[in-house]
């Protein structure tokens, strides 16, 4: 058993978009495409040699190859202790926790997220730092520019390792420890929450169905939920994780979770219903009869964090990417604490929680989490929502309307437009841009344009510069259009369009959001011309 140092050539399309490396997954299966990706990774870092890694990933077709390699390959390179969840399971939010627990130099997590998998699906690679955050852009550029002239790969020349055996091996000078993926991410839950108060809640007769999408966050819900917490079995749905994720497309919103937007809007609604994503960071809410939007979660969970044992002493500042809405600011007014808007990434939190400037952070692409790991946290935000529910005991509708009642509502709607010809799409992005200067003061669509610009975020902390994170165009009256091409999508583009507009008349709360952004969706097009340009009639996927 020994090193060896395998030639390869580079290959030019390895950038990692928004949240890691994703492609196809015959793209990751050309010869040494992996194991060029992970050479880069581990080349630009300094100072691991005899640290942890931390290494898991949603169970997606191709995860159990990839691991192999990452170990084989992490041996290699001189990590000290590798600990891999245990059949290659473990989800974004536990891989932050443990990075943070155990303190390791940083974890490598496999996942395409909320991404179709299976043999022709998608596949991903995303490379986390010691703070338990993904790599910040700086890290990333330099992978990137790394695997661009990469020339060889270290890896250890061993036969497979027993992924499924919890336990600890010694190969070559590294440690391998294969961990219970939920034992310790199910202890920071009850370390954070009244897990007493939630069981008395549910054995008083609360009900709650949790869609695991056949994704990474089965076992974790299986555990807390029913198993801690008391829910009857059956209370979480889809719960062994599978390659293809059943055929599904494991991303919680109203089009890919339908049966359970279905279920809540029903005569046999339960109480809550919520749903998780490929790798366990994002989250949907539905109360019965009500979807709460990700930009209204955000804010009410911002509101009532207190009443919970981890946020008791109040909560520092809010952070949200720039297209979420609005909403969450008026609670930040209120509370008077810091309101931060970050570009579209998590990454782009991670020196605002470090900092402790801020305690929650969200977005409107259902990612919600908190100073207690580095990545959005799907269970994390359904239990902060159980437990509010519990020391309320009011239902998840009266809670939504009430909030509305006393801070207004932010009517809110992406249109994504998916798989449109990248070539096109880069094209209305660039003419977009070069009209900007000329939009405010014009009326489009009976509607006056008050300000348009492109994005720049100036990092408070580190004093980074990231530019053109998407394009904003507000109106008056309070409405606002951001157009953004998505970083996570793996064939074409995807343009996607956040609409927004505040409505304080408490009387104008319960309208349709289509319709009551219908001028606003118009002006939209008409500015951009996505419809026109993409030969589409409409978007793909509205929520
Ligand atoms: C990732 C990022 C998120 C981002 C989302 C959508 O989520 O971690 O911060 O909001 O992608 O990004 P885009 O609009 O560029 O597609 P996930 O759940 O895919 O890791």
């Amino acid at each position: 058993m020994s090193v060896r140092t395998i030639a390869t050539t580079p290959y030019q399309d390895q950038r990692p978009g928004t949240s890691g490396l994703r492609k196809k997954v015959p793209v990751f299966q050309q010869p040494n495409y992996a194991e060029n990706f992970i050479q880069s990774v581990f080349d630009v870092l300094e100072g691991f040699a005899g640290k942890t890694l931390i290494v898991g990933g949603d169970g997606r077709f191709y995860n159990r190859e990839v691991i192999q390699k990452l170990i084989k390959m992490a041996i290699a390179n001189g990590f000290g202790r590798i600990m891999v969840g245990q059949g290659g399971i473990l989800s974004t939010p536990a891989a932050s926790n443990m990075i943070r627990q155990y303190k390791a130099f940083g974890g490598v997590v496999l996942s395409a997220s909320h991404n179709p998998g299976g043999e022709h699906g998608d596949f991903g690679i995303k490379f986390n730092v010691a703070n338990g955050g993904p790599a910040p852009e700086k890290i990333t550029e330099a992978i990137y520019a790394r695997s661009k002239v990469i020339s060889e790969y270290r890896i250890f020349d061993t036969a497979d390792i027993d992924i499924d055996t919890i336990g600890t091996k010694k190969i070559g000078d590294a440690e391998v420890v294969i961990f219970d993926p939920v034992a310790d991410y199910a202890a920071l839950m009850e370390k954070l929450f009244d897990f007493d108060a939630i069981r008395a809640m549910i054995k008083g007769g609360f009900t709650l169905r949790f869609d695991a999408m056949h994704a990474v966050t089965g076992p974790y819900a299986k555990e807390i939920l029913e198993h801690r917490l008391g829910a009857p079995e059956g209370s979480v749905v889809n719960f062994v994780p599978l390659p293809d994720f059943g055929g599904h497309h494991p991303d919680p919103n109203l089009v890919y979770a339908r049966d359970l937007y279905d279920l809540m809007m029903s005569d046999k609604a339960p109480d809550f219903g919520a749903a998780s994503d490929g790798d366990g960071d994002r989250n949907l809410i539905i109360g019965r009869g009500i979807f709460v939007t990700p930009s209204d979660s955000l804010a009410i969970l911002a509101a009532n964090a207190h009443l919970v044992p981890a946020y008791k002493d109040g909560i520092k500042g809010i952070a949200r990417s720039m297209p979420t809405s609005a909403a969450a600011d008026r609670v930040a007014e209120k509370l008077g604490i810091g309101m931060y808007e970050t570009p579209t990434g998590w990454k782009f939190f991670g020196n605002l929680l470090d900092a402790d400037k801020v305690t929650i952070c969200g977005e409107e692409s259902s990612g919600t989490s908190s100073n207690h790991v580095r990545e959005k946290d799907g269970l994390w935000a359904v239990l902060l929502w159980l437990n509010i529910l519990a020391v309320r005991k009011e239902s998840v509708k009266a809670i939504v309307e009430g909030h509305w009642a006393k801070f207004g509502r932010n009517y809110y709607t992406r249109h994504d437009y998916e798989e449109v010809d990248a070539d096109i799409a880069q094209k209305l992005v660039t003419d977009l841009r070069a009209r900007l200067a000329s939009l405010p003061g014009s009326t489009v669509n009976g509607l006056r344009i008050t300000k348009a610009d492109d994005f720049a975020y100036h990092d408070p902390i580190d004093h980074s510069v990231s530019e053109h994170q998407g394009v904003r165009i507000y109106f008056e009256g309070g409405g606002r259009v951001v157009l953004r091409l998505s970083g996570t999508g793996t064939s074409g583009a995807t343009i996607r369009i956040y609409i927004e507009r505040f409505e304080a008349d408490q009387s104008r709360h319960n309208l349709d959001t289509q319709e009551t952004l219908a001028a606003l969706i118009e002006a939209a097009e008409q500015i951009a011309e996505v419809k026109k340009r993409s030969r589409r009639s409409g978007p793909s996927v509205i929520t």
